[in-house]
Order: C-alpha cells, then structure tokens, then sequence
C-alpha cells in the first residue's frame, strides 16, 4: 500500500436529465454504489435545488461518495473517496456510470496520504478501539431527503424516507406517492404535494360539509378531479345525498391512492358514486343544463393538465350544469402562494356568478405551501354561508357522529371571515 486513500474525480455526462434531477434517485444509486464496493454506509445527506440540480453526499466508514448535478446539461461531477484496501472505488464507478445511463465520462485518479509523505506516529490504537465499542451508534445509518413543493422563491418541504412507493409519469402529469415522516403516506402531482394521510381531512371536509349544509338539500353531485377520493369520502357521508358523478381524468392516481392511501380511497366501492376516469373540462361541456345541487372543482393547481379548470369558458359551464339552487366550490388556490390564480379565479366567478354570490372559505393545509387555502363557491339560489345559524345543531349532531376531525358549525362561520389584506385582494 502506497497511501491511504483512492480518489476519483469522476465527470459523468450524457446523463438522462430527469435521473439527474431526482434526488431519490440519485441517493439511492449512492448508496447503493458504496455498498456494491464494499464500503459500510454511516450516513447520507442529499438536497434538490430549486428549480433543478442535486447534491449529496454518502458518508462511509472508509471515506464518502459525493455528488453535485446539473440536469440541464445531464451532467454530474461525483467524488468517489475511499481508504484502504478492501474497498475498490471503481466498483461504485461502473455501478454510477449504469445507474446515471452516462454516454460519456472521464475519471481523474489521486493517490490521497502518500505514505512516503507521511510520518507514523505512536499512539494505542487498540485501547481507543475497545473503548468505541460501547459508543457505537445502533443505527447504521440515516437519510435525509427531503421532498420541496416550491415556486421560484418559496416551497414546503417535507422530509420522507427516500422511497417513493410510487411513480408513474402518466399522459397528464408525474404521480407519485412517498412516505413523509411527519405526515405519512402523500400523494404529489407534478412535485406538488396534493394530499398526505395525516392532514388530508382539512381539506377535504372543508371543500364539502360547509356546501352541503349552507343549501341544505344536495342530492345529485358532481365532482371534478379529486381523484384520491377523500372528496367524495366526505361527500358520502351524508345520507341525502342520492347519487356523486366523480369525473377524474388520471386512472393511475385513482389507482395509486386505491393501493397506498386506502383510508382516503374508501368511497370507491360506494354504490352511489358513478365514477368516470375522463375528461372533466369535456365532461361539464357536454353535461345536460340545470343537473345538479353542487359541483365541486377539485382539481391541481393551475399548470399542467388543471390549467383549463380555471378558465372562464369551464366555469361558465359548470354555472350552467348546476340547478337554479346550485352551488359551486372550486378548489381556490392560496392567497399567499398563488395570488394570481386566487385573485383571478375570484374575479371569474363574481363574473358569472355575480358578485353577490361568490364567497370565498380560508382553511389550514400544513402541507401546502404557506399552509394558507381556499375554496372559491358560486352560489345560484342566493344562499349565504353565514347564514346557518339556525343549522347549528344539525351541525353540531353530524360533526359528532361521523367524527370529523376538522369541520364543525363555528369552522364553517369562521371560514368565510376573510383578513383585511384578502378582502383588498378581491376588492371586497
Ligand atoms: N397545491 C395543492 C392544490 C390542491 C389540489 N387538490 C388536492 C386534491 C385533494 N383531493
């Protein structure tokens, strides 16, 4: 042995951009290539830039594996460190270089503390061995991914375990299901968090019992999108209601939640649910005028295949399926996060709707950047959503029975109760 390290400078390039840029991925291609060498993982760390780019490192016992990308330019330039002479840092090399399907790469060899430079010194290393025993740490190592919904200058991120369970870049959108730590099982379009198993019900009992008792005879629903199924989970709930037309346009999402989110997915089977895997924006063209007592937009946020459910022309037509008591609830964006899409929605509906009749709920998402969100409603027949007073006990009676863990009478009050700056957003 003529020094104590092997490093390669390794320049991968050719790359596919999209393994460059997936830092669960990249992380488990690192880690992997240290143990295909040899080496014993102690710890990873890996980061996703905004927009694109990822760094990590996997720290060994014999040294680490780093790794810096530039997806635009399907290039990595990786650190392959290793002591020692039971480790081969080339075996992680041939393993990278399949992993990141590189076209082109070069490696730079250094022999890092040539012995011949070196000057031993004299210390027991056996007595600091034995005493390290009983310091040892149980756990081989941790991972630190974490998962970022982000525009260009704020995000949410949440950490999770690193695997993603599932993932599927379908014709509409990239699915994907990971396991967060903190929120459990979530499901994310696009990179856009959409729902987790621990705070889903925020959304999903807000977006549906406040309409449901604000009208007070909903019988005939239809709901766009909201393909994880709490939506009509919470819809279902009521005995009234005779019949929800579910329209989703992406069967791998409802298909993904059916397998990892069951407890959001448990109204499929419901006899009174008719579910379409279609077009939604077609759907509400084609559907026959004055049909039904709520429509409810639960859709992504507005890029991708969402971006047509906020447009003037699909709401006009969702106006025109609802009855002459009708209400609409659209999936609103956040003031916080997306003021545009918030402001401009808002304006769409006083358009249609009047502006008398549009009303607008603030709630809590924890998981949605900002945590601030809103549901948007036309309303037909003139219900107010402040006046329920006399519903309180009705309310109060259905919250208790079916154990909601979010919505209840003052919630629904409070909900419409909009700050100052928001009121000044929508002019109101
Ligand atoms: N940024 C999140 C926008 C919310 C989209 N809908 C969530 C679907 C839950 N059923």
């Amino acid at each position: 042995m003529s020094a104590l390290g092997n490093h390669i400078l390794v320049e991968f390039s050719g790359c596919e951009p999209e393994i460059m840029n997936g830092v669960s991925t990249i992380e488990n291609a690192m880690v992997e290539a240290a143990e295909s060498a040899g080496a014993t993982v102690i710890n990873s760390t890996f980061h996703h830039f905004s927009p694109y780019g990822v760094s990590g490192v996997v720290v060994i016992q014999e040294s680490h594996l780093a790794i810096h990308t530039w997806p635009e330019y399907g290039y990595a330039a990786v650190d392959l460190f290793t002591c020692g002479d039971q480790v081969d840092p080339w075996v992680s090399f041939d393993f990278l270089k399949e992993a990141f399907g590189a076209k082109n790469y070069s490696a730079l060899e250094l022999k890092r503390g040539a012995l011949k430079l070196l000057d031993r010194l004299d210390f027991d290393i056996n007595s600091i061995r034995s005493e390290a025993v009983g310091r040892e740490n149980p756990q081989r190592y941790t991972r630190n991914v974490w998962f970022t919904d982000k525009d260009d200058d704020q995000g949410l991120s949440l950490r999770y375990t690193g695997d993603v369970l599932f993932d599927q870049k379908t014709d509409f959108q990239r699915v994907k299901i990971l396991e967060s730590y903190r929120y459990g099982k979530m499901l994310a379009l696009d990179n856009m968090v959409m729902t987790t198993e621990k705070d889903e019900f925020h959304y999903h009992e807000m977006i549906s019992h406040p309409a449901i008792f604000t009208h007070g005879n909903i019988k005939n629903v239809l709901v766009i999108g909201g393909g994880d199924g709490g939506t009509v989970r919470e819809i279902l709930r009521h005995e009234g209601v005779e019949k929800v037309t579910m329209v989703e346009i992406d069967g791998a999402v409802i298909e993904a939640c059916k397998e990892h989110l069951p407890s959001i997915a448990s109204a499929f089977g419901n006899a009174k649910l008719d579910l379409h895997v279609a077009d939604g924006i077609e759907y509400v063209k084609n559907a026959a005028k004055g049909s039904y007592d709520l429509l409810i937009v639960d859709g992504s946020d507005p890029v991708g295949p969402a971006e047509g459910l906020f447009s003037t022309e699909f709401y006009q037509n969702c106006y025109d399926a609802l009855n002459d008591n009708g209400i609409l609830v659209a999936q609103g964006e956040s003031p916080k996060f997306n003021e545009g899409a918030f402001t401009m929605l808002n304006s769409t509906l006083k358009g249609i709707f009047g502006k008398e009749n549009v009303h607008t709920s603030l709630f809590y998402v924890p998981t949605y950047p900002t945590g601030m969100w809103s549901f948007q409603w036309g309303v037909k027949g003139g219900q107010n959503p402040f006046e329920i007073s006399e519903k309180a006990e009705t309310i109060e009676n259905f919250v208790d029975a079916k154990g909601l863990k979010y919505y209840n009478f003052h919630i629904h009050k409070a909900s419409f109760a909009l700050p100052n700056f928001v009121k000044k957003m929508l002019n109101e």
